[in-house]
């Protein structure tokens, strides 16, 4: 059996200078860098929108447009250059798709099974969406599912929203954790 780090959309929209900064969303940096290096895996999502996306505010939806696919934007943040990605996953990528689950409509499921993977820790942004989606199915799917809660950070669009994103994945299952007990455990 093995385990896999989900690296949920590093992406330069949601850090610093993005379309959709996620407050101190670059901080993530340092403990998303020494985790990849204790798991079997990497996977990384995207979100991954096509220029008229449901969600963008130019379509009648809450988000700034944000993720294009192609662009600077979509891109992974610097920093995930030195981490060995095996497979990256893009998400949202049809109009109508809400696009926070790396779950939804992707193969992300099998690409895990097919690797004997059991286990897997959730890290990335923000919070209160893809990562909080993203964890509530890897627990649905049934992989035994961690939330590494210094590796994550909020939107916060409502105060609390990233305390009650975290109560949500605990409910559904998932597991708080830090990243210090993670390495110290071996991943
Ligand atoms: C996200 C808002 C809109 C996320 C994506 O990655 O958490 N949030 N699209
Ligand atoms: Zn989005």
């Amino acid at each position: 059996m093995s385990k896999a780090l989900l690296i949920i959309d590093f992406q330069n929209d949601f850090t610093s200078g993005g379309a959709l900064e996620v407050p101190e969303g670059d901080e993530i940096a340092e403990p998303v860098k020494r985790l990849a290096k204790e798991f079997d895996y990497v996977f990384a999502t995207r979100d991954w929108h096509p220029t008229d996306h449901s969600s963008f505010e130019t379509e009648g939806g809450p988000w700034p447009v944000h993720c294009v696919q192609g662009t600077h934007g979509a891109e992974l943040h610097p920093a995930m250059r030195d981490i060995e990605v095996e497979e990256i996953v893009d998400v949202g990528a049809e109009r109508e798709d809400q696009g926070y689950s790396g779950f939804e409509k992707s193969k992300l499921a099998d690409l895990l099974r097919e690797r004997d993977v059991d286990e897997v820790a959730v890290v990335g942004l923000a919070t209160d969406y893809c990562v909080r989606a993203s964890a509530i199915d890897a627990a649905r799917e049934g992989f035994d599912t961690s939330v590494v809660t210094d590796a994550i950070r909020a939107v916060d669009v409502n105060p609390g929203d990233g305390e009650r994103a975290l109560e949500d994945m605990r409910e559904a299952g998932a597991n708080l954790v830090t990243s210090d007990s993670l390495v110290r455990a071996g991943g």
